[in-house]
């Protein structure tokens, strides 16, 4: 296999721009979107590498930047069952991405030499973009690519992020999973979501004067705007979803799941109405948080990732009781989870917890330990899954005249649950009807749900400095292991706050170092939180204005 085409058409179309090195990070590559044709060009021959490897198996690309401004874009790899790229070829990307373009055929013969791989003819790489101004000229690198590669690809054209993975899967489960269109993915849900709203204990949705029985969400101004009106056609009547941020101000600008979580407040513009229920997707829907304004306090409450893992493993603990099956869940989260949220599922819920490092592609391969394996991000991002032989086991119970009709009856819910969640990645979408879903078995309102534990106040910032990666983290980036010295440092201010906790970890999508801070006030919270930031601006080569404490 020679690669001569490959290397020449790079050379002329998508020669690369700069000698500034790009990795791969926590979701594939990201920067500005004018500084990335040469590597989604590269990108779309090493998925048909990667498909190769894969027996020929789809393997997904999608062109977005998720939460991150409207000037970058990026790329996510998807492997076969619709999961992130294996990290095992990060490194394969990150050093495709860097070579100059000369020597592009060289390394891509050296790889497919090292790999075993002798022909890309019956590779399949499937693709699809968000809204970006950028994303349109990428998806034309990313197709130059694959066609110079000689592999098959199909264009999805504008898709959610989660829509893509789902679509993978379904493709390489010969439609198994279901059908691999978007057609597919919206029947799919909703028909689970219909079907468990008219199953036993589905109460009716509250329609109290006070409280509406409009859902609010906010699709950040990205292709969420363009795909609830689809959910809401099949939906009619069962959910009424207002849209806010609907595509026609700029992508992710002070709206959407990241702005709200991070600074704690509605979308700017957006005035809550006490007991409206909202919730916030980011650009590419993969990840979604609840918040709402008091009725009693009128004071702004956010149900972040964790509020929504904490519901759903309640949810989910109580049916699996019921199925009177032997199947152990857990839960997943990361450092960034809030400690009250912890400490609730550890000892009210007593559900078991793993804490693994940032990025859904830890989450994910954690989870895939318990039979059903609950992850979430603190941000939003999170799903639940569900291994082959507990659904197996849940099929089968529910044939078998050995068990009571209550335990068939919540093996047949379960199954629907099931059907209810896209498995393959955090899924905004889906996590929606999921906590609708789940609302309305309780009879829960918005204000009902956020008892469950009251957050530690807490607080995000985040520090430029000449280069992140100064910063190494250890035990989950719950620690930092250099620059020497500023462990210790956060130890010792961390020491003087009641309930105090605090990490630093380099961004894997932004060119920041991130700072986490939670306390017993929001005052002392934000205070640490500064406090520490200095301590990484002085320690870790700090650039532009020192933080001010
Ligand atoms: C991506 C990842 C998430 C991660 C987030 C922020 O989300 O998929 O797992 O939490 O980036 O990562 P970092 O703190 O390293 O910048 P998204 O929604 O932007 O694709």
């Amino acid at each position: 296999m020679e690669f001569d085409d490959v290397q020449v058409a790079g050379e002329k179309n998508y020669p690369k721009r700069d000698e500034i090195p790009i990795q791969y990070g926590t979701a594939g590559f990201r920067t500005k979107g004018n500084r990335l044709e040469h590597v989604i060009y590269r990108m779309g021959v090493l998925a048909a590498i990667r498909s190769a490897c894969k027996n020929g198996a789809a393997i997904g690309v999608m062109i977005t930047a998720s939460h991150n401004p409207e000037e970058d874009n990026g790329v996510k790899l998807m492997d076969p069952m619709g999961e992130m790229l294996g990290p095992e070829w990060e490194k394969y990307a990150s050093d495709v991405a860097n070579v100059p373009s000369n020597e592009l055929g060289s390394v891509f013969q050296t790889l497919v030499k090292t790999l075993g791989v002798t022909s890309l003819q019956n590779s399949l790489v499937v693709f699809a973009r968000d809204t970006r101004p950028s994303s349109p000229v990428l998806a034309e690198a990313l197709e130059a690519g694959i066609k110079a590669a000689g592999a098959q690809f199909q264009n999805f054209g504008l898709l959610t992020t989660p829509q893509l993975h789902y679509i993978v899967r379904c493709i390489n489960t010969n439609g198994q999973y279901g059908k691999p269109t978007e057609e597919g993915y919206f029947e799919k849900l909703t028909e689970a979501f219909i079907k468990l709203r008219n199953m036993r204990k589905m109460k009716k949705m509250k329609t109290l004067e006070s409280y509406t029985s409009c859902l609010y969400v906010d699709a950040a101004n990205g292709i969420g705007a363009q795909k609830v009106p689809i959910l809401q056609s099949k939906l009619g009547e069962l959910l009424k979803i207002s849209l806010v941020s609907d595509g026609s101000g700029r992508l992710n600008h002070e709206c959407g799941a990241d702005f709200v979580k991070v600074q704690q407040k509605p979308p700017t513009g957006v005035t809550l109405v006490p007991g409206q229920r909202w919730a916030s997707f980011d650009g590419d829907v993969d990840r979604i948080v609840y918040y709402f304004s008091g009725v009693s306090d009128n004071q702004f409450h956010l149900l972040d990732g964790d509020k929504i893992a904490t519901l759903v493993a309640g949810y989910l603990k109580d049916l699996v009781l019921e199925t009177g099956l032997p199947l152990n869940l857990g839960l997943v989260q990361t450092a960034y989870a809030n400690g009250s949220s912890t400490n609730y599922i550890t000892k009210t819920l007593k559900v078991p917890v793993a804490c693994v490092p940032t990025g859904v592609k830890h989450l994910h391969h954690k989870a895939q330990e318990f039979d059903i394996g609950v992850y979430f991000e603190a941000n939003g991002h999170g799903t639940t899954l569900v291994s082959d032989s507990s659904y197996e086991l849940l099929q089968n119970a529910t044939k078998d005249t050995a068990k009571s009709d209550q335990q068939r009856e919540a093996c047949d819910l379960l199954l629907s649950v099931i059907d209810l969640i896209n498995q393959t990645v955090g899924d905004a979408i889906s996590d929606l009807l999921l906590v609708e879903m789940i609302l309305a078995t309780y009879d829960w309102d918005v204000e009902q749900w956020n008892k469950a534990y009251t957050d530690l106040p807490n607080r995000q910032l985040k520090v430029k400095v000449k280069d992140r990666s100064v910063i190494q983290t250890t035990d989950a980036e719950r620690k930092a292991a250099t620059p020497p010295g500023l462990q210790s440092a956060i130890d010792e201010t961390v020491a003087k706050y009641v309930s105090g906790r605090s990490f630093v970890r380099p961004s894997g999508t932004e060119d920041v170092v991130r700072v986490y801070a939670e306390a017993d006030s929001q005052a002392s919270a934000d205070e640490l939180a500064n406090e520490v930031a200095v301590l990484v601006y002085r320690m870790a080569g700090g650039i532009g204005e020192e933080p001010q404490l």
